[in-house]
């Protein structure tokens, strides 16, 4: 070992979310990478569909869906709520993240157990390892609501990935590059698809195109998305 000089201080590892397994897993039956750096795991989540929105269930109970309002003053069309230490909002002050909950003043609920489980188990089938979640948003979709193009850069830590569970109603997801002016490609996710993105894709701008009238035994006609971050 390399001795330091006295008052140099070595720089604290940086958390591991590596990305170094992604070709050798790529190739695994029921994945499909769609840009380098992002795969969707097919029906990875598919058993566990009911116990995730239970927990969503307790989630909302404390924490309710509401249609927030962007910079520009547009009501998303898209109901949101978040658990964990920080909980991302957005509103005529800008899109931030808070540790309270602004419609109760309490801090956001709990991340569940299985959330943070279901983090580790994605994103290391995807190739990336030590990823633990502080933040989960849940989307909460009804026929024609969406997700305009968009970049998840409200994060400190562009290491780390982002973990984006489907559940209930197919929807497509649109996934570009990291300029928005890039043509996205069309995916569609069903229930209990996972989409791991991280790495050279982790700026990359994705959304979510109107959803369609459909009935999902489990949600009716809505669609839930969780997506899991490190947001401090
Ligand atoms: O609903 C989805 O599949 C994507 C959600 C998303 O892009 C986001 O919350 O930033």
């Amino acid at each position: 070992m390399v001795p330091m000089k006295p008052g140099v201080r070595r720089r604290a590892s940086r958390p591991l979310a590596a990305y170094d397994l992604f070709a050798d897993l790529a190739a695994t039956p029921g994945r499909e990478v769609i840009a380098d750096g992002a795969m969707i795991l097919r029906g990875f989540l598919r058993d566990e569909g009911e116990a995730i929105l239970r927990a969503i269930d307790s989630v909302a109970a404390r924490a309710p869906f509401r249609r927030m309002v962007t910079p520009g003053g547009f009501t998303m069309s898209a109901a949101m709520t978040n658990c964990g230490r920080a909980g991302w909002i957005t509103d005529r002050r800008g899109y931030r993240y808070t540790d309270v909950d602004p419609e109760s003043g309490r801090p956001w609920p709990e991340l569940p157990a299985l959330f943070v489980d279901v983090a580790r188990r994605a994103s290391a089938a995807a190739g990336f390892r030590g990823f633990v979640p502080d933040a989960c948003l849940i989307n909460c979709y009804e026929p024609g609501a969406r997700l305009s193009l968009h970049q998840d850069r409200n994060e400190r830590d562009f290491t780390a990935p982002i973990v984006s569970v489907s559940l209930g109603v197919p929807a497509i997801f649109l996934f570009g590059g990291a300029e928005r002016s890039e043509r996205p490609g069309r995916w569609r996710l069903e229930h209990g698809d996972v989409v791991v993105w991280g790495g050279p894709a982790r700026l990359a701008f994705h959304g979510v195109v109107a959803l369609a009238e459909g009935k999902h035994p489990l949600t009716g006609s809505r669609r839930f998305n969780l997506t899991l971050r490190k947001a401090l």
